[in-house]
């Protein structure tokens, strides 16, 4: 495994090999099998274009002897920024036939999280698209090489440009090459990003036993089949649609994926009428819109069998809407970009759907519930879940020092959620003692604003929680101390943003406080802050 990654215990690693659990399959050996079984069947739909699964292979191919041609080698990283587009996945393809590590970064991301990323993973390459939502990534791009030392080459998805490799360069530079050998399935394929539970985000490495393990298990409980139709509404890099089930799920099963440029019903439920779309899965925030959307929208949504909603806590009153206003199951997922996947079942029982987060996609996951005394406790009691198995990770790329309170002595990750089991087994998240707010598809780490509200020289403390939204299930509360005038929450947001962030980082509300609430050991009291808000919402 890379350098830096923290390897499953050999003893467990021969295990998960012994009962079939592993089977040394890479991404690339997935498509090519793909290719192979479903040929001209269609992969992948854009807009107008419709790419199959022979020349998405070819593709991936190409790309692979491109990047090779252009000084990429087995083991480089590469951080990679696209919208939802075919050329995302023959590179993500293309790249991890290379054996290069992709390193998925969000579109909204800006110059202090790339310039982190790169960093962090070391990056010799950056891929961007030329300009997405109005805002230039090439001049992103030119930046954050100019800020860090390892970057050697920037690609961008577009027109030839001045100190760029274009992805039509990559594609042409050797014009029919010869099939890489396939890296070794217990390394990293890429880096997925952690949530954020302290300042910027960690890196996950998922290898590609791990996730080609994880997604075979998705699609098997998704009942997924060759007549499947995936609808991508949320970005590919975003774990829940690249890998569970998602498109990864898809290829494995001979599906068709149809990428969405955005989550709104306006865009999609035409892609549902026109391809058929049976599957698809997206965070609450979106299924509001959706529901929204389907009382008075004229498209025709009967061909959707199964939705997957998760990322957040939904209340019953919403999960029951679901069904009776699309017509299609609903199944709960909880599921993280460090592994562990939970669904409820096709057979499960109405009640379980509605108000439990279903069981692990896999016998061997282990799931534990930790009392405060950090012994595990029985259904219904509520603590601390973590978990180990066969793709959650066991160390974040680079950071040992986090890794030693991060996980257990004997190797469960603590997820920092708050959950209890009920006496069938099901997972039931009931809130998190991470400082991570869940501000409709985004995960948030407060430590992060806070250090960010810091830089403003007219503040001279803060703590940011999250407060409950109707729409996006959270909103971003900064609680400050000024230390002269007190700015305004646009002047705040302008500051904030000035940094280089991601916008929906910057905080929705402001409360000036003399100065912040204490506990007893001298922390910031998150709680009294917490009440502190619900009153204020009230008055
Ligand atoms: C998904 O992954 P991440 O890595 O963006 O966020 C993970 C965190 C969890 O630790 C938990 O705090 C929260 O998101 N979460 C849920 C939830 N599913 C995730 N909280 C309450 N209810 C749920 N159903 O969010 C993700 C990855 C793959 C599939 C689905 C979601």
């Amino acid at each position: 495994m890379l350098e830096g990654c923290v390897p499953w215990p050999e003893d467990i690693a021969a295990r998960y090999r012994e009962q079939g659990i592993w089977r040394g399959d890479t991404l690339g050996t997935v498509l090519r099998e793909a290719a192979r079984r479903y040929g001209e069947r269609t992969a992948l739909v854009h807009g107008e274009r419709r790419i199959s699964y022979a020349e998405l292979d070819r593709w991936a191919d190409r790309l692979a002897a491109g990047f090779a041609a252009h000084g990429l080698r087995a083991g480089d990283r590469i951080v990679v920024q696209l919208p939802n587009v075919p050329e995302f996945v023959a590179i993500a393809f293309g790249l991890t036939r290379l054996g290069a590590k992709l390193v998925f970064s969000l579109p909204a991301h800006r110059a202090t999280e790339l310039v982190h990323l790169v960093e962090l993973s070391g990056a010799v390459g950056f891929l961007v698209p030329e300009s997405h939502r109005g805002h230039d990534h090439r001049e992103l791009a030119r930046q954050v090489k100019a800020e860090t030392t390892t970057l050697e080459t920037l690609f961008v998805l577009g027109a030839k440009t001045e100190g760029f490799v274009s992805v039509a360069e990559l594609e042409t530079a050797v014009p029919d090459p010869r099939p890489l050998p396939e890296p070794d399935a217990s390394d990293v394929a890429f880096f997925l990003l952690s949530g954020g539970t302290t300042a910027l985000p960690k890196l996950i490495p998922r290898t590609h036993d791990d996730y080609v393990y994880m997604s075979g298990r998705a699609a098997a409980v998704c009942e997924l089949a060759e007549d499947d139709v995936y609808l991508a509404v949320l970005p590919i890099e975003f774990n829940f649609a690249f890998g569970c089930p998602g498109l990864l799920g898809t290829f494995l099963t001979g599906g068709t994926a149809v990428l969405a440029d955005t989550p709104n019903p306006l865009d999609c439920f035409p892609l549902v009428e026109k391809h058929g779309v049976t599957v698809t899965a997206m965070v609450p925030s979106i299924m509001t819109l959706w529901l929204e959307a389907a009382e008075w929208s004229g498209e025709d949504l009967s061909t959707l069998r199964l939705v997957q909603v998760g990322g957040a806590r939904m209340t019953r009153e919403f999960t029951e809407r679901i069904q009776p206003v699309l017509g299609a199951r609903l199944q709960q997922v909880f599921g993280m970009a460090e592994g562990l996947l939970t669904f409820n079942r096709p057979d499960d029982p109405a009640d379980a759907v509605l108000t439990t987060q279903g069981r692990p996609v896999s016998d061997a996951d282990e799931v534990l519930i930790l009392g405060e005394d950090g012994t595990p406790l029985p259904p219904g009691g509520i603590g601390e879940l973590v978990t180990r198995g066969p793709y959650t990770l066991r160390g974040y790329y680079r950071v040992p020092e986090y890794n030693r309170r991060a996980f257990t002595p004997d190797g469960f990750f603590r997820t920092g959620d708050l959950a209890r089991l009920t006496e069938d087994g099901d997972l039931v998240i009931e809130g998190r003692i991470k400082e991570t707010i869940i501000r409709g598809g985004d995960k948030i780490a407060a430590g992060e604003v806070e250090d960010l509200l810091l830089t403003h020289p007219d503040i001279a403390a803060a703590a940011v929680i999250g407060v409950p939204d109707e729409f996006l299930g959270e909103r971003i509360c900064a609680f400050l101390v000024a230390g002269g005038p007190e700015p305004a929450l646009a002047d705040l947001k302008q500051a904030v943003h000035a940094r280089g962030v991601a916008d929906y980082k910057l905080p929705d509300l402001v409360h000036y406080l003399p100065e912040l609430p204490l506990t007893p050991l001298g922390k910031v009291d998150k709680k009294a802050l917490a009440r502190h808000a619900a009153s204020e919402q009230e008055g």
